[in-house]
């Protein structure tokens, strides 16, 4: 078989499902074969992530287009890949953190580099005629990830009174992913019909789920229980994860967490003493970033205190990035890290932090945007990597049902040989 080497790469401007510009990038093959792949885009982004590069320019998109980005991709990077072989990926990805020079990805933007890494393992995929979790995960690749499905939008996701962004469902209890899949969407429905009944919205949030304003935070997880028994399952099969972004919260002059919807402070350790309530009252086995980005010491703390019952993720804590995870593992900060590719750049990074993640003993969530594409290279990472979870919003709105799609596609594929979640 001819060497899949790249010839050119190149990219377009699409919209992401906020209407916002992203990159789409193609990664060519000498022999025809092309890999095409998008990138998505947060609005809780955390401080330490790459740099999604932006033109800046007022007159289009009210300055969020991405043509710099894409004539990066165009231009230089297609300059630097062509010749390289497809396949060797810790190459392609070499080339690009050389090419662009600088800690955060500025120069390129990682919305351009990140584009081109995924397509061009897409591109010696196809070359080889293998599906990309195949390819990417070789014969071992065989697990199907639990779906934390995020029925109940607030914070930076939703216009409502809710400052917990996500309340997330996840069937631990199913014996595959079809049937988790198939229990999460009844639980989703049953909840916008109690939400219905009592005269609340059901309009959805940036993720898919409902963004009702309610009395407090707290009913979100009564009526999320509420809905789990009223579909007919127990909640040791259908268990809560929250995702707090309290980055979002965090006042670093007053040192303290404002939450802007329901003006209510508190200080690091009555948050602590907060999550600690509510996980010993309501059936929640994973909370995601209950305390700042820049807060190591909370964290250790807040992991001494709940680190043995439940997961502890850090988002804008990791951002997907090595060296601080090693901080977080040298300190006792969580014991999981939820990877989003577009945090970090590049898809051999990706790779690296969950084979750390993985060999100290940290749990490891592949995770969706809140801005977010068709494209569904993030259900064949969490296949190829045999993540036990992963997060990619409710089961509504084409962009994130698309993952859970092709998840089920896969787990058919598999047949027999498929494993779900954690068991
Ligand atoms: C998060 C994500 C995805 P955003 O905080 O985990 O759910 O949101 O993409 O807005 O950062
Ligand atoms: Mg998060």
């Amino acid at each position: 078989m001819n060497k899949a080497q790249i010839s050119k790469c190149c990219a377009r401007e699409i919209l992401d499902s906020r209407g916002t510009p992203t990159v789409e990038a193609t990664v060519c093959l000498t022999d025809g074969t092309i890999g095409v792949a998008s990138v998505p885009s947060g609005a809780s982004t955390g401080i330490f992530e790459a740099c999604e590069l932006r033109d800046g320019d007022k007159k289009r998109y009210h300055g969020r287009g991405v043509l710099g980005a894409v004539s990066n991709v165009n231009r230089q990077i297609s300059q630097a890949l062509s010749g390289v072989n497809a396949e060797d990926q810790a190459q392609i990805d070499r080339i690009l953190l050389d090419l662009d020079g600088t800690e955060q990805k500025s120069r390129l933007g990682a919305n351009a580099t990140l584009a081109v890494s995924l397509a061009a393992a897409r591109a010696a995929a196809n070359h080889y005629r293998l599906p990309l979790y195949r390819y990417l995960g070789g014969a071992a690749a065989r697990r199907l990830p639990v779906p934390m499905m995020n029925i109940l939008n607030g914070g930076a996701h939703a216009s409502n009174n809710v400052e917990i962004q996500e309340f997330m469902i996840a069937p631990v209890g199913a014996e595959t992913f079809a049937e988790g899949l198939r229990m999460g969407s009844e639980i989703y429905r049953t909840l916008g019909s109690l939400l219905r009944d009592k005269g609340l919205s059901t309009a959805v949030g940036d993720e898919g789920g409902y963004a009702p304003s309610l009395p407090g935070d707290e009913d979100a997880l009564r009526l999320i229980t509420q809905a789990i028994t009223e579909s007919g399952y127990t909640t040791d099969q259908v268990k809560i994860a929250l995702d707090c972004a309290a980055s979002e919260w965090f006042s670093e002059k007053e040192a303290c967490y404002r939450m802007p919807k329901r003006m209510l402070t508190k200080s690091r350790a009555e948050l602590i003493g907060e999550w600690e309530r509510l996980v010993s009252e309501h059936p929640i086995f994973s909370i995601e970033d209950g305390l700042d980005q820049r807060d190591f010491d909370g964290w250790r703390e807040m992991t001494a205190k709940l680190g043995k019952k439940i997961l502890l993720v850090g988002d804008d804590l990791f951002v997907t990035n090595e060296k601080r995870l090693r901080e977080g593992i040298r300190t006792g900060a969580a014991n999981a890290i939820l990877v989003k590719p577009n945090q970090i750049g590049t898809l051999s990074e990706v790779l690296n932090v969950i084979r750390t993640a993985l060999s100290h003993g940290y749990g490891f969530i592949p995770s969706h945007r809140s801005g977010e594409t068709e494209d569904t290279t993030l259900a064949d990472i969490a296949v190829a990597t045999n993540a036990a979870y992963i997060k990619t919003g409710a089961p509504c709105r084409s962009e994130r049902v698309a993952k859970y799609n092709r998840l089920l596609r896969i787990e058919a594929a598999l047949g027999d040989g498929a494993v779900y979640g954690a068991c």
